[in-house]
């Protein structure tokens, strides 16, 4: 199931004039306040984020799942998911793997089929949160931590497993998130675990290629609720530190505790060089994984203004960063959900990029308080949804995407094709 071009291009026609005003409006106003904008659309275009394979069926929670129909069964329909999404969007020309769940039988045709789409493969990601079928040791007291070397080892060798799926694919990175923890007190050593799962990844570090990252992920709680062993960006500073300069930190919105200040960390982390990629979601309660934007917008423009104010001034040497999106949610249309959330994200970015730097800069050394947030609130206020939309038309998007999706009743032929019970694997 492919969109053709030529379908885009002509419901693009019914809205184009309209876009065409709103266009020229926005890139006069902008254009006075001495704003570049083909820079802007450039920069805005150049804004890739990978999707999750697992995020192209319905999501559960621990109560149950509703499976949302025409749900992909295999690797190649979730490439074409992406395609799709990808074809509307411009937005996405990533995917980002989960091992075991998406194992390709041929890298070799994968990624052909990828390509044909024009999508690579992002970050890699392992699994030693669940035990696998056949699998020898389990992981239900934890992985890269356990106090037993043969789990640990286990644990490590998978790791090694999926670094290899990835160079298969054309993967460059890998990202490790760890359940491991415990649920009560005394349950574990925390310090031996920690230097556990030190030892454990400096082993995995260790097998990277040389053109690799790997990327550690930290999360405060769940699925274990007393401890979790990387439980914050600082124990993850420390172990990106420990394993070398190709190891980073992995910040995914939904793993902080309520009302931490994530912007705050995203500077420190690119102060000291270390950010390695982002996972975006939305979240009000905790790890929610909820559509990007739709429940705090000011909190991600809050923190791609410290990203682009990162990537502006990089004396630490910051690597480009790995965007994926990590949601997963129960209701929506998975990929109207992901077409809400790149479009949610490549806003706050743009809102970002037009931020007027020198002012606020001017204002924070006078210590104006009022007018820097007259400054940021400005940006953020500014509907910059016509420059989104003049991206992707230029590059063969579509011009308002859910749109069309529902008009080429993309869904219905999905469900027409592979049928109304299916379970995207993995899920
Ligand atoms: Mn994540």
């Amino acid at each position: 199931m492919r969109i053709a071009k030529e379908q885009v291009a002509t419901l693009n026609q019914e809205s184009i004039k309209e876009h065409r005003e709103q266009f020229l409006f926005l890139q006069d106003t902008l254009g006075k306040k001495g704003i570049d904008v083909e820079l802007l659309l450039k920069k805005i275009h150049d804004l890739q984020v990978a999707i999750p394979s697992w995020a192209l069926g319905a999501g559960g929670t621990r109560f149950g799942r509703f499976s949302y129909g025409g749900e992909p069964g295999n690797l190649q329909e979730k490439i074409n998911d992406v395609g799709i999404i990808h074809t509307l969007t411009q937005a996405a020309g990533a995917i980002s793997l989960h091992i075991p769940w998406d194992i390709p039988e041929d890298p070799v045709a994968i990624k052909e089929l990828a390509a044909s789409h024009g999508i690579v493969f992002d970050a890699v990601n392992s699994n030693t949160f669940q035990d696998q079928p056949g699998q020898n040791k389990s992981y239900k007291f934890g992985s890269l931590c356990h106090t037993s070397n043969l789990v640990r080892e286990q644990a490590i060798h998978h790791n090694q497993q999926v670094i290899e799926v990835g160079q298969a694919l054309g993967s460059k990175s890998i990202t490790v998130w760890l359940a491991d923890g415990s649920s009560f007190p005394g349950q574990s050593n925390m310090r031996s675990a920690l230097q556990n799962t030190q030892d454990s990844l400096e082993k995995i570090y260790a097998y990277l290629p040389e053109d690799w990252k790997m990327y550690i992920e930290y999360k405060p709680y769940e699925p274990n609720f007393y401890s979790t062993v990387i439980q914050d960006w600082g124990t993850s500073f420390l172990l990106a530190n420990a394993c070398g300069e190709k190891a980073y930190c992995l910040v995914d919105l939904g793993h902080h505790l309520p009302n931490t200040n994530i912007e705050q960390i995203v500077a420190t982390l690119m102060w000291k060089g270390k950010l390695g990629g982002f996972h975006f979601n939305d979240s009000k309660y905790g790890d929610d994984d909820l559509t990007c934007g739709s429940i705090k917008p000011y909190q991600l423009f809050l923190i791609f203004n410290e990203l682009v104010y990162g990537m502006e001034n990089n004396q630490a040497n910051n690597p480009d960063l790995a965007w994926m999106i990590d949601a997963s949610h129960n209701l929506k249309d998975p990929l109207e959900d992901l077409i809400q959330s790149l479009e949610a994200i490549r806003l706050a970015y743009a809102q970002a990029l037009i931020i007027n730097r020198k002012a606020l800069s001017e204002s924070q050394m006078e210590n104006d308080v009022s007018r820097s947030q007259e400054i940021l609130q400005n940006a953020y206020r500014t509907d910059l949804r016509p420059l989104l939309r003049e991206v992707r038309i230029r590059v063969g998007g579509a011009l308002n995407p859910i749109g069309t999706y529902r008009k080429l009743s993309i869904r219905q032929a999905l469900i027409a094709k592979r049928g109304s019970k299916t379970i995207a694997t993995g899920l």
